[in-house]
């Protein structure tokens, strides 16, 4: 029996989760999920009800998106993703990408909806509290792990990809030059490739997916 993976394509939580099974070729039963619709045999295991939530064989339910990534590297971790994602300051700027930036993220995404502030001001918010910091991590390597991507590039790269999604244009021809090669080097890395396949909502009998495909689980 597979761990089961209840997930969202698009999710960024959810993905990180997805790039660290992938990474590690770890096997689970992938569960796309609908939001407005989740499935009642995840809320019973996480009444939270966020994904990713993954449940292990044994019982344990892991609901937290970092933990997902820390259990699969556990696994195996080819590449020393643990190793080279683990120091104080990219703890923080992990916490920072799940606080600070993804506030002002959300509200830069739909700013219709907060309309106390222009989507320019949260944009800016988004800037000074993350892409700017990242910048700089970049400027002098080309991932936060060093030569070598690690635990925190694959956490954080996905919501830098809404981010720079909301507006590509102004991405774009923004000054953020590293920023913007990392970025796009995950988008066009193997590993996204494997974990964005779209799939049909899971529903109680549906036929097993496993992930990651095949090519990239453990021989
Ligand atoms: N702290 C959680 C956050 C996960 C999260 O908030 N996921 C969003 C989707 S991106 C969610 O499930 N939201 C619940 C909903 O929209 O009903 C984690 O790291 O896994």
């Amino acid at each position: 029996m597979l761990p089961i993976l209840y997930s969202f394509r698009r999710c960024p939580y959810a993905i990180r989760a997805r790039l660290a099974l992938c990474q590690a070729g770890v096997s689970v039963e992938l569960r796309e999920v609908v939001l407005a619709r989740k499935p009642a045999d995840m809320l019973a295991i996480s009444p939270a009800g966020t994904v990713p939530v993954l449940q292990l064989p044994s019982g344990e339910v892991i609901a937290q998106s970092l933990d997902v990534m820390r259990w699969a590297l556990a696994q195996h971790d080819p590449d020393g993703w643990l190793a080279r994602g683990n120091t104080a300051a990219q703890r923080a700027l992990t916490d920072t990408c799940d606080r600070a930036f993804k506030h002002a993220l959300d509200r830069y995404k739909y700013a219709e909806r907060h309309p106390e502030r222009s989507a320019h001001a949260w944009r800016d918010d988004a800037v000074a509290c993350l892409i700017q910091p990242l910048e700089i991590q970049l400027t002098q390597a080309p991932h936060l792990g060093g030569e070598q991507p690690g635990l925190a590039d694959a956490a954080i790269f996905p919501f830098v990809r809404q981010f720079a999604a909301v507006d590509a244009a102004w991405w774009a021809a923004s000054p953020w030059v590293a920023t913007r090669r990392w970025h796009d080097s995950w988008v066009a890395s193997a590993l996204m490739a494997a974990c964005m396949h779209k799939l049909a909502p899971w529903q109680p009998g549906a036929p097993v997916t496993v992930f990651p495909p095949a090519a990239q689980a453990i021989p």
